[in-house]
């Protein structure tokens, strides 16, 4: 840890606790994640930290990186590459006015950070504008990956497994203890108590997020518990019948809604959406979670026709 000068406190919440730091010999800004394990645990199974180190190789432009994971005295510190802040902040700074190109350059970006996690069996399963950091260039990062309780990489074995579910459930327990978890943009089959999680999660979550971008940071579902969560789901997009998605009855906290009609248009919702991000936008926001669309189908969607990635 003498390798790096704190400087100040940069994120609180999700992420536990994120400090601004300085590299003492390369002056390189990074941000540090401390992570306290409990204290009767012998400390971070050895396996579960050659898993962690997995996500060093998780490299992508759309994923903010993990240079390093520091071990002693049960603590770990993630070394996290630095960026200047998270989208919750820059929709504070833009004053409700968010141009069109720079939604559709975010929501682009996000995809592609998804599609690139997705085609290696790595979900986020708790995006949200906190957990996407921006930099100067206008070039977004999705962060906070693998501090979730359940994430799924390719292990080598059961046991493997079981090691990094347990040291990770650990590490998330000081997180989920210390603040209300946001329930804004959770998908309706993991509000009906879903356990099994798929790429679709992360989908549903891009939705919300997109629709905050057109409405430059209005939640589109700021929900105050699971049910007012799902009625303002389904009073937008409809109650789902039972033809639209069979196996909704089927989940463990599942109970009947009155059954709202779908608005027509989402053009009211998200007046400065284009009609074709409103066609993605549609394609995301799927009840039935095998008929949200993938990243990689959202990227090929129209709306992106005249984007010209940088
Ligand atoms: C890695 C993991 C989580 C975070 C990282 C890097 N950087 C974060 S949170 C951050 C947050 C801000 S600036 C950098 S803020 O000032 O906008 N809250």
């Amino acid at each position: 840890m003498q390798k790096y000068e704190k400087l100040e406190k940069i994120g609180e919440g999700t992420y536990g606790t994120v400090f601004k730091a300085k590299n003492r010999e390369t002056h390189e800004i990074v941000a540090l994640k401390r992570v306290r394990l409990d204290d009767d645990d012998e400390g971070v199974p050895s396996s579960a930290l050659r898993e962690i180190c997995l996500l060093k190789e998780l490299k992508h432009k759309n994923i903010v990186r993990l240079h390093d994971v520091l071990h002693s005295d049960k603590k770990l510190t993630l070394v996290f590459e630095y960026c200047d802040q998270d989208l919750k902040k820059y929709f504070d700074s833009c004053n409700g006015d968010l141009d069109p190109e720079t939604v559709k350059s975010f929501m682009y970006q996000l995809l592609k950070g998804l599609a690139f996690c997705h085609s290696r069996n790595v979900l986020h399963r708790d995006l949200k504008p906190q957990n996407l950091l921006i930099n100067r260039n206008g070039e977004l990062k999705l962060a906070d990956f693998g501090l979730a309780p359940a994430f799924c990489i390719p292990v080598r074995g059961f046991f493997f497994r079981l090691y990094i579910i347990k040291a990770l459930c650990q590490m998330s327990f000081q997180l989920l203890e210390s603040q209300v978890v946001t329930l804004w943009y959770r998908p309706p089959d993991v509000l009906f108590g879903a356990k099994l999680y798929s790429t679709s999660i992360d989908m549903w979550s891009a939705g919300c997020i997109f629709a905050e971008l057109a409405n430059a940071g209005r939640p589109l579902f700021p929900g105050n518990d699971v049910d007012d969560q799902l009625k303002r789901i389904f009073r937008l997009l409809g109650t789902p019948t039972e033809e639209q998605w069979q196996t909704m009855t089927k989940l463990p906290d599942y109970k009947p809604y009155p059954m709202y009609p779908a608005t027509t248009s989402l053009v009211n919702v998200v007046p400065k959406l284009s009609s074709t991000g409103r066609d993605l936008l549609q394609n995301l926001l799927k009840c039935n979670p095998v008929q949200r669309i993938s990243a990689e189908e959202a990227l090929q969607h129209p709306y992106f026709a005249d984007f010209c990635p940088p």
